[in-house]
């Protein structure tokens, strides 16, 4: 039986997709790769996923699921093993990685901007600023530069907290195997690493940058290059499959409702389709598209509101 292509849209310089890429490492998979630019416009992309324009997104034949916290529910679902919560750790790696993509992403990135933001091209600037709709300061380099001192005390704390987990000597965050809390807290300091070197202040914490030897040895899986129209054709020639949902968590939604879905905290921009199905975790629209016909959208529960459309 063929295999279902893991076709993953990203850029390489993309923390969040580097959690993923690192999760593909993590379980040997065999993925695709298609290149997306790093500023709006996304033709490609947004022709997917119906207007959702952040990085990464992960198509599986007429399945695009965004944001990496649905990403990685259906890469568990798909290869279970070696799992990203051994031992019991679900609640912990999950507590961890949302304090690793807000907070620990949110200095790491202040930081870079604050001391870099003159490396980035005015569009990049302008970008996203609009991405952010001013509610997000993050990539505001005017505003981070203010606050370089106070960034740079915050990510030193944060690394010191993370040197304190690995002081009893476990080569992982949560123990002896690797989960999805070092996923989360891999991708901030890895592009903190890459965009500040010695400025980020890892090698003054041992165990942490030994603990960064060893994810970077987890390596990205293995990996084929895949055209945008080709990973577009993926999608037209396939049927999305019919997702489960748990029952009873749908709240006051109805299935078959039209309804829009938009991030709560940036990259604000609306996707609408038709309510397929709604839990605790997942919500999934259907959407019929003229570029790649019937598929549906996949966004998880968690920093996502949904609104009746209208
Ligand atoms: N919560 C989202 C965050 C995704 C995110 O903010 N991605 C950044 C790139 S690392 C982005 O989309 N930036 C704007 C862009 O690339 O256009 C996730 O977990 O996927």
């Amino acid at each position: 039986m063929n295999r279902p292509q893991i076709i993953l849209h990203h850029y390489p310089r993309s923390p969040f997709a580097e959690k993923i890429r690192i999760v593909f490492g993590l379980k040997s998979i065999h993925w695709h790769s298609v290149e997306q630019p790093r500023m709006a416009p996304k033709p490609t992309l947004t022709a997917l996923t119906g207007g959702y324009r952040r990085i990464p997104v992960l198509q599986i034949g007429a399945d695009i699921y965004c944001d990496t916290r649905c990403i990685l529910r259906e890469l568990e679902r798909r290869v279970p093993s070696p799992t990203l919560y051994p031992l019991s750790t679900h609640g912990f790696a999950n507590i961890v990685a949302a304090w690793a993509d807000r907070d620990l992403f949110a200095s790491a990135l202040g930081l870079v901007f604050g001391l870099h933001g003159d490396r980035f091209p005015p569009e990049l600037h302008a970008d996203r600023a609009h991405f952010t709709a001013g509610r997000f300061d993050g990539w505001d380099s005017t505003r981070m530069k203010p606050r370089i001192p106070e960034l740079h005390a915050e990510l030193k704390r944060q690394m010191t907290w993370l040197e304190s987990i690995l002081r009893d000597g476990r080569a992982f965050m949560l123990g002896a195997y690797p989960s999805l809390a070092d996923a989360a807290v891999y991708h901030p300091l890895w592009y903190a690493r890459g965009n500040l070197g010695e400025d980020a202040g890892l090698e003054r914490h041992s165990r942490l940058s030994n603990w960064m030897g060893r994810m970077d040895a987890i390596g990205h899986g293995t990996m084929t290059s895949l055209s945008q129209e080709d990973a577009l054709s993926v999608a037209r020639n396939a049927e999305p499959a019919a997702p489960e949902f748990a029952p009873d968590s749908a709240g006051s939604h109805r299935r078959g409702e039209r309804v829009q879905v938009q991030p709560t905290d940036w990259g604000f921009d609306p996707v609408e389709g038709e309510l397929i199905g709604i839990d605790r975790e997942t919500i999934s629209l259907r959407r019929d598209d003229d570029a790649v016909g019937n598929v549906v959208v996949h966004f998880p529960r968690d920093g996502f509101a949904v609104t009746p459309a209208g």
